[in-house]
């Protein structure tokens, strides 16, 4: 059984974070592991509005020793981090082991949570993991503050900064478009291995039910390359699965709803 382990929060509501990792984990075929950095919870009474509660130090490491330590992965992925040392242990865990299928999602902030961008904690992020990641996973806003660059709205744009963001160390970049660019009729992400642009496209599914979908993609790219594949290979697989993940999103309540890890099953059975 190949193994693979996430690095990332868990989402109370169940459709972003760990929760997302593991249920894509287990579509691949894989055994998942998760270490915890944080707990995010939802107010029903306050417009399913977000708070993190980060894990301390000492249980972060804990985790890093049990599964890389203890187990030992043939990939891994971060998620939410959340504090400055959650990522230094990231580093030191990633390198230490030696995990080369490393995807790292820069998740700087949640949908609808009204929190406070952390400029220090992305720049830490960016300096200390981007070296270490087979691919980074960032949308649009992420690529804009990876990059420093503003109003990414179309292809060029992101062609721009996904060299900027290679030449910070990572080996290769898949910008999400999705759904967001402006005057797309389909849902386009960007690929760049430090030489050619590939433009990813699939169908655009209108739904407001995309909880989880950044962490959906980046879980199932690590699969992928758990699995064996390229990294071209992988972030091709990975659209598939999102693709059909959202066709099968459902709402949760009146703020959010997930899409549905499982989808590419009922396509295929
Ligand atoms: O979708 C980003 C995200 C990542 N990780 C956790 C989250 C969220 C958004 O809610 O809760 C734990």
């Amino acid at each position: 059984m190949t193994k693979i382990a996430a690095i990332a929060g868990s989402d109370a509501s169940g459709g972003a974070g760990l929760a997302a990792d593991l249920k894509t984990f287990e579509e691949y075929g894989l055994y998942g592991m998760a270490a915890v950095t944080l707990v995010a919870v939802m107010d029903p009474d306050n417009n399913w509005s977000h708070a993190v509660f980060p894990l301390g130090e000492d249980v972060l490491r804990a985790q890093l020793e049990t599964i890389f330590k203890g187990i030992g992965p043939a990939a891994a992925k971060s998620g939410m981090l959340g504090t400055d040392y959650a990522v230094e242990l990231t580093r030191e865990y990633i390198s230490a082991y030696k995990i080369k299928n490393y995807v790292l999602d820069p998740v700087m902030v949640c949908k609808g949570a009204g929190e406070a961008l952390n400029l220090e904690l992305n720049a830490a992020l960016a300096a200390k993991l981007l070296p270490l990641a087979e691919i980074v996973t960032p949308n649009l806003f992420e690529a804009e503050q990876l990059s420093g660059m503003k109003n990414i709205t179309a292809i060029e744009g992101m062609k721009e900064a996904a060299k900027i963001i290679f030449d910070k160390g990572v080996r290769h970049v898949f910008i999400k478009g999705g759904a967001k660019l402006p005057g797309q009729d389909r849902a386009l992400d960007l690929f760049y291995d430090g030489k050619d642009f590939e433009i990813i496209e699939a169908e655009k599914i209108s739904t407001s039910w995309n909880h989880g979908a950044g962490c959906t993609v980046s879980a199932a790219i690590a699969a992928g390359l758990a699995r064996g594949l390229s990294a071209p290979e992988a972030v091709r697989l990975a659209k598939q699965f999102i693709t059909l993940s959202f066709q099968g999103s459902f709402p949760l309540n009146q703020w959010v709803g997930p899409g549905n890890p499982s989808g590419w099953r009922r396509a295929f059975a």
